[in-house]
């Protein structure tokens, strides 16, 4: 028997090509948080295992947990549900703590869906508290800040939890309990992202302010990595790693300083790149950066606070490509404000990057994820969201009609400008230059 089972949910359906690589590092925050304090734990992650869902009535009998905690991103939402229901029925005594960034955003929803609490936002500490309260009796459930619970059919909120001011009070995350995934020196070396953009969903979790771990503390996990489970790979998983530029210099400098043999990739923003950086993170290992460019048209930008502009955008793309770091850049279709002009102004923009800079682009549907500006403000951005079945926010499919572009529209538009990277790429074989710039992290082999 055991006290807490994390458990992440296969998603509704499978969204990228990448998602059972990374492990979920929020949970391995939260099992060494627990193993701290003596508490016994648990992960199963039907996402990576691939496990059906029907597999989950065996495991409770095999562990016999009294808290089952779930990860919640929208895509998993309704497995997520069924999660909360197969546990319950099996034993009504258990206890189901939903977090994540959908039900952060939505907790009403999930309370109303059968989870017994709620944590809105960071977790650590929270699911810490619910542990002792309910297993050990020490303090009540009912009155932890940042969760959301139910009694007599009443939905309570508590009071809002404070941010975790240091980061380096935590733990490492439970390396121990992500020994299947393949790409799994992934390191959050900070929490959280000033900017403003409002299509994103990351704020609901750790706030609109940057926190971060000093060099010291991040580059003592990168050698538990490193010296004690032979990592090679790295992922920095921070919204924008390069967001305070000294730091991220500090951390290349003490990958150098130690002659460590990595390589790494990383998100970033075009505003936050400089050559010098670039330059310093080449020699340290990196060999991708993933910039979220989202569309081609500044007007676009503008609206969507980006912050951003094309000219940013190809001006560090550029930057990258003669520093020899491959740019990964994301758009997506179907913004608010999109006409078909500024759709047409993104599929050349994508062209251009493909050709000149060899650019790994990919495109997703807008999709107004809950807690962000777009969710929020539909009508004032003059958007008629008219589908919430979360299975359809895996950003291939349309939920809603703009001021000027329908469901329909968005759906083409969103086809041809997937062909037109297939086609771009086939032309200008960005695969090899792949295979040029970071050999050891694909497996695609450059034409011969
Ligand atoms: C790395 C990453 C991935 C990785 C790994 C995801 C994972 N399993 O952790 C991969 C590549 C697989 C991935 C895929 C996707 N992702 Co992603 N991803 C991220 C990213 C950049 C970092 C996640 C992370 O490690 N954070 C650091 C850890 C410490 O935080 P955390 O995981 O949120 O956990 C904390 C809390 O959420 C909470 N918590 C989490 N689980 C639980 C459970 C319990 C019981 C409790 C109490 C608390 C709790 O406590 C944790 C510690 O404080 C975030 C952005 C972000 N800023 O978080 C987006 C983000 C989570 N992803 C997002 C999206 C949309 C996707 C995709 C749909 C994209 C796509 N098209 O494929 C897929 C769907 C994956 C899926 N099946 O759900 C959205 C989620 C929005 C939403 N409402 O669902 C985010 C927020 C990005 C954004 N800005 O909008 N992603
Ligand atoms: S999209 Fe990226 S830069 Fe914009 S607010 Fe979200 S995490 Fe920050």
């Amino acid at each position: 028997m055991i006290d807490v089972l994390m458990v992440v949910p296969p998603p509704g359906v499978i969204c990228t090509k990448f998602s059972k690589g990374i492990p979920p590092l929020g949970i391995g925050y939260i099992l060494s948080v627990l193993a701290q304090e003596g508490f016994t734990t648990a992960l199963y992650d039907f996402l990576m295992d691939g496990l059906p869902l029907s597999d989950l009535e065996l495991i409770l009998q095999r562990e016999k947990p009294k808290i089952i905690g779930v990860y919640v991103s929208t895509i998993m939402y309704r497995n997520a549900v069924r999660i909360a229901k197969i546990a319950k029925k099996q034993n009504p005594e258990i206890l189901v703590v939903f977090g994540g960034p959908h039900c952060s955003a939505l907790p009403h929803e999930s309370l109303t869906d059968g989870a017994d609490i709620v944590v809105r936002g960071e977790g650590e500490y929270a699911m810490l508290e619910i542990a002792k309260a309910f297993i050990r009796g020490e303090g009540q459930t009912d009155s932890i800040a940042g969760t959301s619970y139910k009694k007599d059919n009443k939905i309570i909120d508590n009071t809002s939890r404070d941010l975790i001011e240091n980061l380096d009070i935590l733990p490492f995350p439970a390396y121990d309990a992500f020994g299947k995934y393949p790409l799994w020196g992934s390191i959050a070396t900070g929490r959280g992202c000033p900017y403003q953009c409002i299509f994103c969903a990351g704020k609901n979790v750790f706030g609109g302010k940057y926190r971060f771990r000093s060099v010291e503390n991040v580059f003592e996990e990168i050698k538990i990595l490193y010296d004690k489970y032979n990592i090679r790979e790295f992922c920095f998983v921070d919204d924008t790693f390069t967001a305070i530029s000294k730091r991220a210099e500090s951390i290349c400098n003490r990958i150098l300083q130690e002659h460590l043999d990595i390589v790494w990739w990383c998100e970033t923003r075009a505003d936050c790149i400089t050559k010098d950086l670039l330059e310093l993170m080449k020699k340290s290992g990196c060999k991708q950066l993933q910039y979220g460019v989202e569309s081609g048209d500044n007007r676009v930008l503008r609206d969507i606070r980006k912050g951003t502009t094309i000219e940013m955008v190809e001006r560090s793309v550029k930057v990258a490509f003669e520093a020899g770091i491959l740019s990964k850049c994301s758009f997506m279709i179907g913004h608010h404000s999109d006409t078909p002009e500024s759709v047409g102004n993104t599929m050349r923009f994508i062209e251009k990057l493909i050709k000149e800079y060899y650019v790994h682009a990919s495109v997703g549907v807008n999709t107004p994820f809950p807690g962000s500006d777009t969710f929020n403000h539909a009508k004032e951005l003059g958007i008629d969201i008219f589908n919430k079945d979360w299975n359809s926010y895996n950003f291939n499919t349309p939920v809603f009609n703009s001021k000027y572009l329908t469901a329909q529209q968005i759906s083409s538009y969103f086809s041809q400008t997937t062909a037109l990277i297939n086609n771009t790429k086939e032309k200008y074989d960005t695969n090899d230059h792949i295979y040029r710039v970071s050999p050891s992290l694909f497996t695609l082999k450059p034409k011969s």
